[in-house]
């Protein structure tokens, strides 16, 4: 499923996407821009923006023991990925796109530009941890957030 997708059609999409939230400040719906409101994804799917440079949403609220479906949706120019450290996780499956791929039980998930990742996944324990992009100087730039299991 991932790839299948004519790649210029859903850069056209991704592209009208971000302009429409860059330019709506207000209006119907989700607000726009980033958001310091954890996202808390009661129905076990999540997606995760990564751009030049952070990641939307900024903080998310998982539920030790629940099974979450995370899909990273790169809408930056080059690769990013998403990473977690020291979070006990039963990785169930792992699809990265852009040539990175994480270890075993590596809570890790790469995307290329223009394309996304799929990481499910079930968080083992409670507590505070950050997520981040591991590649080169990214995390500096921006590229991080906050992940609560609870
Ligand atoms: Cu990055």
């Amino acid at each position: 499923m991932v790839g299948a997708r004519p790649r210029a059609a859903l850069f056209a999409v991704l592209a009208s996407a971000f302009l429409l939230v860059a330019g709506a400040c207000s209006g119907s719906g989700e607000p726009a821009g980033p958001t310091t409101t954890p996202a808390s994804p009661a129905s076990g799917e999540i997606t995760v923006l990564s751009f030049e440079w952070g990641f939307e949403p900024e903080a998310i609220v998982l539920q030790q023991g629940q099974e979450i479906r995370l899909t990273l949706n790169n809408e930056g120019k080059i690769l990013h990925n998403f990473k977690v450290d020291d979070l006990k996780v039963d990785v169930i499956e792992e699809i990265s796109s852009g040539g990175f791929s994480g270890d075993d039980d590596e809570l890790f998930v790469g995307a290329g530009s223009d394309d996304v990742g799929l990481l499910r996944f079930v968080p083992l324990e409670a507590g505070e941890y950050e997520f981040y992009c591991t590649i080169g100087n990214h995390r500096q730039l921006g590229m991080e957030g906050r992940l609560t299991v609870q």
